[in-house]
């Protein structure tokens, strides 16, 4: 299902579309990289929506997700996914990735989000290696895609070397 998704170099908060995915941490705490930038262009509502979340639930294990609303963004909606820490690659992390990803998707489809944009979850302060992540991340939304009435899945890489490494994994698909 390749069709439906689309790689592009840029700025996630700019998308509209309905829902945009947040690399989160487990405690929904807010941070740096992508999370710190959904949060300023979204305002303080997102954080409110994430602190209730912690308290009822404790926050966001490894490998799922939450969905809060969009705040001030084009998008509706957030979804924050946790995705692994690399520590090596013996840790279950390429699993943990593919689960961010899953798991953002079934809230999607909860929500009747038609169009999502994701981040390269996991390869910024969290060190998996981009290749590998590429590999996973769309191999893993490409085959969700066949059983699923989304739309369109985007891929919003912020650097040119990473939409490179993105579109090499797209085309070898
Ligand atoms: N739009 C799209 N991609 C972005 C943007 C943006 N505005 N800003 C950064 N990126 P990271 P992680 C890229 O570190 O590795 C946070 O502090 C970035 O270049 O945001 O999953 C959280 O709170 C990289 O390619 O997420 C967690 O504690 C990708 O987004 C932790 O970092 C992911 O980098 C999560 O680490």
């Amino acid at each position: 299902m390749k069709e439906r998704i689309k790689l592009i170099k840029g700025d996630i908060v700019e998308q509209e579309v309905d829902a945009i995915v947040n690399a989160a941490n487990s405690a929904l705490a807010g941070g740096g990289g992508v999370d710190g930038a959904i949060h300023r262009a979204g305002g303080p509502t997102i954080d409110e929506e994430c602190r209730v979340i912690r308290e009822q639930c404790g926050g966001c294990p490894t490998g799922h997700a939450v969905i809060t609303g969009g705040g001030n963004l084009k998008a509706k909606y957030v979804i924050h996914a946790v995705g692994p820490i690399w520590k090596g690659g013996n840790f279950n992390e390429d699993n943990l990735l593919a689960s961010a990803y899953i798991e953002s998707l079934k809230l999607a489809e909860e929500y009747n989000i038609k169009t999502i944009a994701f981040p390269s979850i996991s390869t910024g302060a969290y060190g998996f290696p981009v290749e590998r992540a590429a590999r996973i991340a769309l191999r893993t939304v490409a085959d969700y895609l066949v059983n699923s009435d989304i739309k369109e899945v985007r891929f919003i890489l912020f650097s040119e070397r990473d939409y490179e490494v993105y579109l090499k994994a797209y085309n070898e698909l």
